[in-house]
């Protein structure tokens, strides 16, 4: 049985959702906990999405309500810490894809780390993504997939990178509820994760401990 946070997600009850992120704040509770709670109510609607259960309109319901509940958590995440080095990052979610909200808590999280954050949107072709770096020179660049038919985008990202001689230059992390640690390979990223904190993590550890280039 789901516990209470995830249960209401899945259950679509806003105002339960509403309360129960509230009251576990202000019992101080740790933001990052509350939210992957919350993450774990969006892969419960996503399963009974999966078995025709709900609909696309309750999908869009979730994803509502996931915004409303990250809203509130924001102001807290972006506390947790402050004076870490900082570095310049390109964000998107792939070609064919328009899933943002977890690119968006990474985008959030990054910024409360002093990072310069280039979100590029969703839906973002490869060929635009690696004209925007050539722009830039970021030291990261984050890909955000959550459908499987973005794969081949993403490897094309990391092809188009070497090609034009940047890829070593960055680092190329990839995350999303469907990445998995083969992907990383498939795609030649250099990270991987579904959890946008431990994405966080590597990237200050990565500028803080030895330079990014
Ligand atoms: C909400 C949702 C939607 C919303 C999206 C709203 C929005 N603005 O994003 C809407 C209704 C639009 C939607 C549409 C569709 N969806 Co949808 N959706 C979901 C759902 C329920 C939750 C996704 C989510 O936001 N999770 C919460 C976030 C916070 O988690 P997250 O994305 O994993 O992000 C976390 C980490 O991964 C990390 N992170 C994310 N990106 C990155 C990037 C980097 C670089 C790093 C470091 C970290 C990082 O940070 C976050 C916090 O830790 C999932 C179910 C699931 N299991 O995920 C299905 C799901 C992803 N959808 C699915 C499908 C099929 C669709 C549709 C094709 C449905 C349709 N028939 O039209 C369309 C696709 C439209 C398109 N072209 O993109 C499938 C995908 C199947 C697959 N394997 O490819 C899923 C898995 C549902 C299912 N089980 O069938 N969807």
């Amino acid at each position: 049985m789901p516990q209470d946070l995830p249960a209401a997600l899945v259950g679509l009850q806003r105002d339960k959702v509403v309360g129960l992120v509230e009251s576990r704040i202000a019992e101080g509770e740790d933001p990052r906990t509350i939210l992957d709670e919350c993450r774990q109510g969006m892969s419960l609607v996503g399963e009974r999405f999966q078995t025709g259960e709900y609909y696309l309109a309750e999908l869009l319901l979730s994803a509502e309500i996931f915004k409303t509940a990250v809203a509130l958590l924001e102001p807290r995440l972006k506390q947790a810490h402050s004076s870490e080095p900082a570095g310049t990052v390109v964000l998107a979610t792939m070609q064919g894809d328009i899933h943002d909200l977890g690119k968006n808590i990474f985008a959030t999280l990054l910024r409360a780390h002093a990072f310069e954050v280039h979100d590029l949107g969703v839906n973002v072709a490869p060929l635009r993504l690696v004209e925007k770096v050539k722009e830039l020179r970021p030291h990261f660049v984050g890909l955000s997939a959550l459908l499987t038919t973005t794969f081949p985008s993403m490897k094309q990202v990391a092809n188009l990178l070497r090609d034009a001689g940047l890829r070593d230059e960055l680092k190329l992390l990839i995350g999303g509820g469907v990445t998995t640690a083969t992907l990383k390979e498939y795609v030649g990223a250099d990270f991987q994760t579904t959890d946008a904190i431990e994405g966080v993590a590597y990237c200050t550890r990565t500028v803080g401990e030895r330079g990014v280039r």
